[in-house]
């Protein structure tokens, strides 16, 4: 819920004189202050994380090449830090935010500076990177314009006689994007589910509610309206049993693994035993006249992969985490956690004729196995006459799967960057790292081991001393070298897991649904060619890998190292990360930053 800011948003826009004589640029402060309150949220009240007295946070808006001061006043009762997610931090590693490689938290009654460039332009998101905070809603969006000077690559959608007025419509729609936040919402505090999954051995992975721009509601389905909608893949995990009243899967073996679980740590909330409550719903108003209206739809769900759509408006994707790409027309995009789509989405012409409505469904549904589970907006003409009550027709069901016969859904595969990039044909170095849970059913592997919760608490941290952190939970890179990653999903039955890598994007340029038993790419290429693209793959800082439904998956990425410094590659799924799967990436230990005191350098006492 969006509430009234408690404390003034403070955004000066300051034009200063120019430390870099050739470059122009204009230095932005932005203030966010943290606090810990009870927070009505999908009609339930909880304590959160508020932003300057609102969750989500405010959106914070960039021009390309802006230099950002964003201070963090933390008045919560806990440490704190705030990564910048998808941006590249190129020759700033101090300000990425991840307790223990980059900085030390940010104590309670503290205050910290980040200070980045925005070099790329597009959208991305500030977060929490402490413990599983952002699931306390310490998230907000960031659109940065592109420069003028930029292609944009709208010319590929417009091909009608009235090209340059619809071109112009476009710029206009992209100008005005709006933010479209996606999450879910949980009962219980973070810090609260991470103790419930420690007593219970069970894994955490369901949500009361979807939020769109902070709004929803809690709505427990019936029983008829659960088992018609059971899916297939959900079938394949029941053990002949049925979906819990929240739409949760009950913890079978074939779901969780079979380790021991006490499951009367489990109180009701935590996979079963729904509670209804109401809370407001997100409206986003548009004009006929305006022809196209630009949306930045991001995802900061804790477990579920949530898939978007408008009733009866399709959507150009445009930009995929931040970058433009070859538009693609689509009915539905399954946003993964951490990613971002950009789409520009047709008006229709004539909102008012008689038997039209003014309001269409907005849908975002989860497509995880885990739960099913729902969270919807509306669409909104601005008109003079009355909506009607007609309903709008749905392009997906409340299983994320399709209404019609002819939904087009994005292949997130198939998306091409545009312009086009090449990766390098080769590479210096492969990393596999292979991911499967360990122990208990929530803590996970990434390479050799589980990443450590003591790592976030190394002092000074790994980019103040390259030896901080024990070497089973890193691995390193020379600077100006290609790398490639293989995220080899040894065990049959793991959901998509969102890889989010810190700092610069990468290709991915490969995937596949068979036991990855190559060496490495090359040796890969020779046996199975068709699942590699080195020509046009998609260029991103965050790409699921594929399910592994019946056996062994993996996910193949190849990166140029340029920006020396401790960069984390996780699974964006809360409760994988914090349940280890995650590794330090030491990108460019041959050139890594010297830098004196951290403390004194980049925290401050007062402003
Ligand atoms: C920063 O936090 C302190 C307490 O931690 C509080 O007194 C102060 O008002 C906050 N500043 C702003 C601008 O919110
Ligand atoms: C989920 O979708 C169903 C069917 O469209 C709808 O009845 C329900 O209200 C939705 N849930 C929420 C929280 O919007
Ligand atoms: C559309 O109408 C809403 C509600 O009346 C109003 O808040 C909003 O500013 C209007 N938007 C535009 C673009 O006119
Ligand atoms: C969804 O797509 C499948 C496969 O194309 C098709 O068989 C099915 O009928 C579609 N569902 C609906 C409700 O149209
Ligand atoms: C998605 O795109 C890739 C690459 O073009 C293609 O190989 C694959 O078959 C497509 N998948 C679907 C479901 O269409
Ligand atoms: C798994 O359990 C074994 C035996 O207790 C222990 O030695 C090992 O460190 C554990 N591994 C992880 C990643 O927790
Ligand atoms: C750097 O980390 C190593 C390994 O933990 C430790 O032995 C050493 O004391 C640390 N150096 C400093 C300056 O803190
Ligand atoms: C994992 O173990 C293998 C084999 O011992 C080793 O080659 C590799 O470097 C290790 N990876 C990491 C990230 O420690
Ligand atoms: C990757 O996983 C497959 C099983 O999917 C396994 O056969 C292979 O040995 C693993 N690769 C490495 C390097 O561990
Ligand atoms: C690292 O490599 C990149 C790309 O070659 C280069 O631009 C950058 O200057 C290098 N950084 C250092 C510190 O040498
Ligand atoms: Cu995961």
């Amino acid at each position: 819920m969006i509430l009234p800011p408690r404390n003034r948003l403070a955004l000066f826009l300051l034009s200063l004189s120019l430390l870099i004589p050739w470059a122009s640029s204009r230095v932005v402060q932005f203030e966010l202050d943290l606090t810990w309150e009870d927070v009505e949220v999908a009609g339930a009240v909880r304590k959160a994380i508020l932003s300057n007295g609102q969750l989500p946070g405010p959106a914070l808006r960039l021009k390309q090449d802006d230099e950002v001061e964003f201070l963090v006043n933390n008045s919560l009762p806990f440490g704190t830090t705030v990564h910048f997610h998808g941006i590249q931090q190129q020759n700033t590693p101090w300000s990425d935010g991840v307790p223990g490689l980059s900085q030390t938290e940010i104590q309670p009654g503290d205050q910290f500076l980040y200070k980045w460039t925005a070099s790329d332009y597009g959208a991305y998101i500030y977060h929490a990177h402490t413990r599983a905070q952002i699931d306390d809603g310490l998230y907000g969006p960031i659109y940065i314009e592109p420069r003028e000077s930029v292609e944009r690559p709208f010319h590929l959608i417009a091909t009608n006689q009235a090209q340059s007025h619809e071109l112009q419509a476009m710029r206009d729609a992209e100008k005005k994007t709006q933010p479209i936040m996606l999450t879910d919402w949980r009962a219980f505090t973070s810090e609260e589910f991470l103790q419930i999954e420690m007593a219970s051995g069970l894994n955490g992975y369901c949500a009361s509610s979807v939020l769109i721009n902070g709004k929803g509601s809690v709505v427990c389905p019936s029983r008829e309206t659960i088992q018609a909608l059971t899916t297939d893949a959900q079938r394949g995990f029941l053990e002949g049993g049925e979906l819990t009243d929240m739409g949760c899967m009950p913890p079978t073996a074939s779901f969780v693994g079979a380790y021991a679980l006490d499951l009367s740590q489990a109180p009701r909330g935590y996979y079963e035993g729904c509670t209804p409550s109401e809370g407001p719903t997100e409206v986003f108003h548009v004009e006929a006249a305006s022809r196209y209206a630009s949306f930045d739809l991001i995802s900061m769900a804790g477990s579920t992969a949530l898939v978007f759509s408008i009733d009866e408006h399709p959507m150009y994707v445009y930009a995929v985490d931040g970058r433009y790409v070859e538009p693609v027309l689509v009915e539905a995009i399954t946003v993964p956690i951490g990613a971002r789509y950009s789409v520009l989405v047709k008006l229709k012409s004539d909102p008012l004729a008689a038997e039209d409505t003014t309001e269409y469904t907005i849908r975002a549904a989860n497509s995880y196995a885990n739960q099913l589970i729902n969270g919807t907006a509306l669409l909104s003409y601005n008109t003079s006459s009355k909506a009607s009550s007609s309903s709008s027709q749905p392009y997906i069901t409340p299983s994320a799967l399709n209404a019609t016969a002819t939904t087009t859904f994005l292949n997130d595969s198939a998306i091409i960057p545009f312009p086009i990039l090449t990766p390098s044909p080769d590479t210096t170095q492969t990393h596999i790292l292979n991911v499967a849970t360990i122990n208990t059913s929530y803590t996970w592997t990434l390479g050799n081991t589980s990443y450590s919760p003591n790592n976030d608490l190394l002092s000074p941290p790994e980019l103040f001393n390259l030896s901080a952190i024990p070497a089973q939970y890193a691995l390193t890179t020379l600077n100006s070298t290609w790398v490639d990653i293989i995220i080899n999903i040894t065990t049959a039955g793991q959901p998509q897991h969102p890889f989010h890598k810190h700092s610069n994007k990468y290709f991915v340029i490969g995937s596949g649904t068979e036991p990855f038993v190559w060496a490495s790419v090359a040796d890969a290429m020779r046996s199975i060619p068709e699942r590699f693209n080195l020509v046009n793959p998609p260029l991103r800082d965050t790409a699921v890998s594929p399910a592994s439904v019946d056996g062994p998956a993996w996910l193949a990425i190849r990166y140029f190292v340029q920006n020396p410094g401790p960069w984390l590659l996780h699974c964006h799924i809360q409760m994988h990360h914090s349940g280890g799967l995650a590794i330090a990436v030491l990108d460019g230990v041959d050139e890594w930053p010297v830098m004196s005191n951290p403390v004194s350098s980049f925290s401050i006492t007062s402003t």
